[in-house]
């Protein structure tokens, strides 16, 4: 870039000073590409990065001897060398793309992309591949032939100026308009030039690090094994699990598990250096460190959670084993003051959620400090190293990931994330059910048709699940064996299906007798409410 053509804006522009530009834009689209691709994997999943995919693919297929000739000469250097050497290469095949480009239109992209299917191979096969990981190659190359076509565009309409020169009478243009023309087209040039470079530099570098820092905590996470619980979870009852296919499995996945949060970027924490500090109305304020917490007896518990964005019949709700350390001894450790109600609980990235204090101090409530999700450490996504989980609390008042403080105080002094922005300081989880089959709209044969889905009203438990067709009597369905109280049930009902177009209700009743209203309520302030509502054809 700090090359500027000698006196450009007299002469016609030299083939040299022509390959030169277009080399520089072969190179920007480069960047563009790895830039992009950077900032699509933070989202899609750091190690889709393609740089480091590439790198990978190579050292994979490496030759052994060419392995150990290279840590010969380099040592532990070698991958260093290794990156230093796919760079030159791409800088010089994006020089090549760049000139190609200029020369033969179309052919310059081609290039690109031939570049980009390497790419895109090298981060599909690695081993830990999903299938949205080839986005960040794709969607990267897809920016460098936007960013290739648009400079190339300007960089033609400045040469085409500056070819005029001395015969303004083949284009119509008179003498006092073509160094205009000119000038307007260099500066169109330049200003394109510098600023998608900068864009460039800044997006990708800082996209680069932020994907450097989430495969540490990735490698850190991998590597972390977890204490056995002092009190295991019972084993999941035989008849929780019904034989409908389509309904809820009774565990969510990590990976199916819902997530909620108003993180851009996934907060990464190095686990030696997290700490959880307890604050404010406390006879003594606590520290600990990730291994201190480590070391404490833990419990495992199952435990259904939910938001409060919830809509009748959404996904916002899901069922995870959670291992941690009973908040309510954290608590007796702490000692709260007299007069003090809540815990702010504070997210590294600032999120704050309200807690009731007397519902983290019930010891019968299993209020955790969760590090354990499914028998694995919380995934980054769902808070490591450490989150808060509640029975019976909305998310958005308990659940806080990356958590770093808990402040007990009082619900008077002060307020958390969500409340700020119109929503209740409480948020008790409200009785709720669901109809997963059938799906809503589609064609059943007429017969015994099973309605199933999932009930839930965590801390109470579900009582009773009651469905009804085409607005008749209510039907008991049947429950599954719930796992506990803190935790969904499945339930079912086997319909004698007419043929017809039919509309299906559910309505579940928790254990304190308290039945689901049918009046839709929206979600804001504190839950939704209202019966799930499908309608099917029977054949
Ligand atoms: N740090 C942080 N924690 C958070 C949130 C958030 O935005 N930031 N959202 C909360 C909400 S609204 C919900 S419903 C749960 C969702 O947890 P999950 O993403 O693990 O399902 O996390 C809670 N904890
Ligand atoms: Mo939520």
């Amino acid at each position: 870039m700090a090359y500027q053509p000698k006196s450009a804006h007299h002469e016609r522009m030299s083939v040299q000073h022509v390959r030169r530009w277009s080399a520089l834009l072969g190179v920007l689209s480069a960047a563009g590409t790895l830039a992009v691709a950077e900032l699509v994997a933070l989202v899609v999943a750091p190690a889709s990065s393609p740089v480091l995919a590439v790198g990978s693919l190579v050292i994979d297929l490496a030759p052994a001897w060419l392995k150990d000739f290279t840590i010969a000469l380099f040592g532990t250097n070698n991958k260093l060398v290794l990156l230093l050497c796919l760079g030159v290469l791409v800088l010089l095949l994006a020089l090549i793309v760049g000139v190609l480009e200029y020369g033969k239109p179309g052919w310059g992209v081609v290039g690109l992309v031939a570049v980009g299917v390497i790419a895109t191979i090298a981060v599909a096969t690695r081993a830990e591949a999903t299938a949205v990981w080839p986005l960040s190659p794709v969607l990267g190359v897809a920016a460098g032939v936007l960013l290739l076509r648009l400079g190339m565009i300007r960089l033609r309409r400045w040469v085409r100026t500056t070819a005029v020169t001395g015969v303004p009478e083949a284009t119509n243009a008179t003498p006092a308009t073509v160094p205009a023309g000119r000038k307007a087209s260099r500066r169109d040039f330049l200003r394109f030039v510098g600023v998608t470079s900068v864009g460039a530099v800044l997006v990708g570098i800082g996209a680069r690090v932020a994907n450097a820092g989430a495969t540490a905590v990735d490698t850190v996470r991998r590597a972390l094994t977890l204490p056995a619980p002092a009190i295991p979870a019972p084993p999941i009852p035989a008849g929780a699990s019904l034989d409908v296919s389509g309904i809820s499995p009774i565990v969510t996945s990590n990976t199916d598990f819902y997530r909620i949060d108003t993180a851009l970027i996934v907060p990464n924490i190095d686990a030696d250096r997290w700490r959880l500090r307890v604050t404010g109305m406390v006879e003594n304020e606590l520290e600990f460190t990730f291994d201190e917490l480590l070391a404490l007896p833990m419990i495992e518990k199952i435990i259904t959670l939910s938001c409060v964005s919830n809509e009748v019949g959404g996904d916002l709700v899901d069922n995870a084993l959670w291992l941690g350390y009973p908040i309510h001894r954290v608590l007796a450790m702490a000692k709260p003051l007299p007069g003090s109600d809540m815990v702010l609980s504070r997210s590294v990235d600032g999120f704050t959620a309200s807690t009731p204090l007397e519902v983290l101090q019930d010891e019968d409530r299993d209020s955790i400090l969760a590090v354990g999700m499914n028998g694995e450490p919380l995934p980054r996504q769902h808070g490591f190293p450490v989150r808060m989980v509640v029975p019976g609390l909305y998310g958005y008042v308990s659940a806080t990931k990356w958590l770093v403080e808990l402040t007990v105080t009082r619900f008077a002094d002060q307020t958390a994330y969500w409340t700020d922005r119109g929503w209740s300081a409480k948020g008790p989880v409200k009785v709720q059910s669901r109809i997963d089959v059938p799906q809503q709209g589609i064609q059943v044969d007429a017969g015994t048709v099973p309605i199933a889905g999932v009930a839930w009203a965590p801390d109470t438990g579900v009582q009773t699940v009651e469905v009804r067709i085409d607005g008749g009597p209510w039907s008991e369905a049947r429950l599954a064996t719930a796992i506990s109280a803190d935790t969904w049930v499945q339930w079912v009902y086997d319909w004698q299906a007419t043929p017809g177009e039919h509309s299906i209700e559910v309505r579940a009743t928790d254990a304190a007798g308290v039945t689901q209203p049918g009046e839709p309520v929206p979600v804001v302030p504190d839950g939704a409410e209202g019966w799930h509502t499908i309608s099917v054809q029977a054949v």
